[in-house]
């Protein structure tokens, strides 16, 4: 199927024109007011040397004549051998896929070790353009570091999301899919651009009418789907619910080790791979949140994914298992069970017990993507086990894209953290990659930030949150200030003031929401369901094993091993002990850790509980000057975007003194201590 590049942008839906800045989000391709750099870029590049005319080269293709039309101004020719200068592309054996080495050696060159190779070096190269780099000296050799790199929808077919923050679902709408394929592509250009290679497109809560998605009902239209992610390198999965048996196949249970239920999950990969040749897999969510699946029948978590790895082998696809499993139905009064631990509790033991094609997604902390949560122990533990790392930029418990939070800073702490499990220096972004153990499969995978807004991202700034995540994915040792500049000059242009301010207000974003939220680790303390907005007791007298445990005392959760709930053992040696002493404790993590006095001192010589006061206090001005360093770009961007974000951030700004409010008063009425600074605190 061919669809016609990038057409008027008023035929995706819910877009019109006041909307393109916003659409292109990092693609802008913003012509080049330089004549001397156009000049350069006219006379290295008057021409392209045609591909194969496969679905990817038509991409190629179709991207670079399209940006440097609009970059520069004029249409390289797509001849069938350069001769003069121009952009070639060799197809090298001996390099790996999604490997390229693009350099300026008779002409420019593009070496790659296949197509999706050559994609991922052409959007570089554009990059390099946009941002005016030097064309002469050009020598840039790269290969992704993780093997997969994944986005995971949670949309319905509904056409609602969960945790949605951004519009309806792209997807589906009324139990049907979308007829959005020039939003698809321009997806998948977006994806491709950034380097992700994977894509599952429905929740990972598969309900009634999703469990129809692999059969003959709806493979016809995930496979329209799959073939314009296929133009761009990106490979489908789908969520599968663990009683398919049941719902769909009419047998009555779904236990792993009868035959019946094989031979239902056979023949559905079968009509599957039928339907999508090139299907990458099935995630699954089983025994979880209410979720079905092996336990039903007494059955482990390695017999349920090795049944369904079984049947999908013979096509080469992969089982995605996640480790979100913990008990939900937790007593509070209960203060032995510790959520915390239940993903280690449960799928240690089944370390080397999995088939090589089944990998285990394991979310970057042991709780729920909270603002501050140590990497989970389960990282770096497993040791015979394909591994992914799950993050979310879907901003669930970071103020749901109306607040704007710059996530890579905190996903390069999670991925710089050294495990130990291999003696110093197993840091997860290498357990991630398959560096330290070798594995078949590896890689990250997060919960997308995506919807059918204009913008992509509900609020404009969360763009950069995908765009950061394909990088950081691409390239772990990437660093958060290069990421942001990067995308604040294809966003907004290259003009140096520009880049300034949105660096001052998204690289402290993420410690001014810690701030002006949950303190030393601490995490919930929000609304139940939604999870929007401060409530300190909201979880605490609940069944989700989400607790802060505040008394007239003190606060914070117990895991040591002498008097907690001995979570603290689950980390490699050297890790468990610093965590186990609050002397040794990170005192971000305080809290998570230990249950501590509001007198206690942290190093900074505040007690905790002034802590609290002076990082709610200053949380709040960090948003005002977040604010006041927006509107000093007014008149330096487009006006759409300028107000939809002032916009959300006086929100945000509006939405901080509520929690700063809340959370200064209840912790004043708790312990009865006063701010030394006599500010403001509610009675
Ligand atoms: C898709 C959290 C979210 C749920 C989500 C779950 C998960 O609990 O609140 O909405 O369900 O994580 O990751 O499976």
């Amino acid at each position: 199927m061919t669809v016609s590049f990038y057409p008027d942008i008023k035929t995706v839906s819910g877009v019109n024109n006041s909307h393109a800045t916003s659409y292109r989000a990092w693609l802008q391709y913003t012509f080049i007011t330089s004549t001397t750099y156009r000049e350069q870029v006219m006379s290295l590049l008057k021409e392209m040397e045609c591909l194969n005319g496969s679905d990817i080269s038509e991409s190629i293709e179709q991207e670079w004549t399209f940006a440097i039309r609009k970059m520069i101004g004029f249409q390289p020719a797509v001849v069938p051998e350069v001769k003069g200068n121009g952009l070639r592309i060799v197809y090298v054996d001996s390099m790996e896929k999604e490997a390229f080495h693009i350099k300026n050696e008779d002409g420019i060159q593009i070496l790659a070790g296949g197509e999706a190779g050559a994609l991922y070096a052409v959007f570089t190269l554009l990059r390099h353009i946009q941002r005016q780099g030097d064309l002469h000296s050009l020598n840039m050799k790269e290969k992704p570091a993780n093997p997969l790199r994944i986005i995971n929808h949670w949309d319905n077919m509904d056409g609602s999301v969960e945790r949605g923050y951004a519009g309806e679902s792209m997807f589906y709408r009324d139990d049907s899919f979308r007829e959005n394929i020039v939003r698809w592509k321009d997806y998948a250009r977006l994806l491709a651009s950034v380097g992700i290679n994977a894509v599952s497109i429905n929740n990972v809560n598969v309900h009634k009418v999703e469990s129809y998605l692999i059969t003959e009902r709806y493979l016809k239209d995930v496979a329209r789907v799959a073939d314009i992610f296929r133009a761009y390198g990106i490979r489908l999965l789908l969520s599968i619910n663990y009683a398919s048996p049941m719902e769909v196949g009419g047998l009555t249970h779904a236990d792993p080790l009868e035959e019946d239920v094989a031979a239902f999950w056979k023949q559905a990969f079968d009509d599957v791979y039928q339907a999508i040749p090139d299907f990458l897999g099935v995630v699954v969510k089983a025994d979880s949140e209410n979720r079905p699946g092996p336990f039903t029948y007494g059955r482990t978590h390695a017999e349920g994914a090795n049944m369904l790895a079984d049947a999908i082998a013979p096509h080469n696809g992969i089982v995605i298992w996640r480790c979100f499993v913990y008990d939900c139905h937790q007593d509070w009064r209960d203060r032995t069970t510790d959520r915390a631990r239940a993903a280690y509790d449960h799928f240690m033991p089944l370390d080397g017990a999995f088939k090589d094609n089944v990998i285990l997604q394991i979310k970057n902390g042991p709780m729920d993507f909270q603002v501050r949560e140590p990497v989970s122990p389960l990282i770096g533990a497993l040791k015979q086990t394909n591994v992914i790392v799950e993050f979310q930029l879907a901003q669930e418990y970071l103020g749901q894209q109306r607040h704007a939070v710059y996530l890579l800073p905190q996903w390069k702490e999670i991925l710089n953290f050294d495990t130990g499990h291999e003696g110093e220096g197993t840091f997860v972004k290498d357990i991630a990659s398959g560096k330290t153990y070798n594995p078949t499969h590896s890689g990250i995978a997060a919960v997308g930030n995506l919807g059918d807004d204009y913008n992509w991202t509900g609020h404009t700034l969360a763009q950069v949150n995908l765009y950061g995540y394909g990088r950081l994915t691409w390239d772990p040792t990437l660093n958060e200030d290069d990421i942001l500049s990067e995308w604040s000059d294809l966003t907004f242009g290259q003009e140096e003031h520009i880049q300034q301010l949105l660096e001052a207000i998204l690289l402290p974003s993420w410690l001014t929401y810690e701030r002006y939220t949950s303190p030393l680790g601490i995490g919930w303390m929000i609304n139940p369901g939604h999870h929007y907005g401060p409530n300190i007791d909201g979880y605490e007298y609940d069944a989700w094993g989400t607790y802060h445990f505040a008394d007239r005392n003190g606060l914070g959760v117990d895991r040591t091993v002498e008097t907690g709930t001995g979570y603290t053992s689950q980390y490699a040696e050297q890790n468990a002990k610093i965590y186990n002493d609050p002397n040794t404790c990170p005192e971000e993590l305080l809290l998570f850790f230990h249950h501590m006095p509001y007198n206690y001192e942290l190093t900074s010589g505040k007690t905790i509980i002034q802590h609290i006061y002076d990082t709610h206090f200053e949380g709040v001005k960090g948003v005002e000057s977040m604010v006041a360093n927006w509107e000093a770009l007014e008149g330096k961007i487009d006006d759409k975007r300028f107000s939809d974000v002032l916009e959300r951030l006086k929100h945000q700004l509006s939405h901080a003194i509520e929690w700063r409010d809340i959370i200064n008063t209840y912790f004043y009425r708790k312990s009865g201590i006063k701010d030394i600074h006599q500010r403001k605190i509610y009675e």
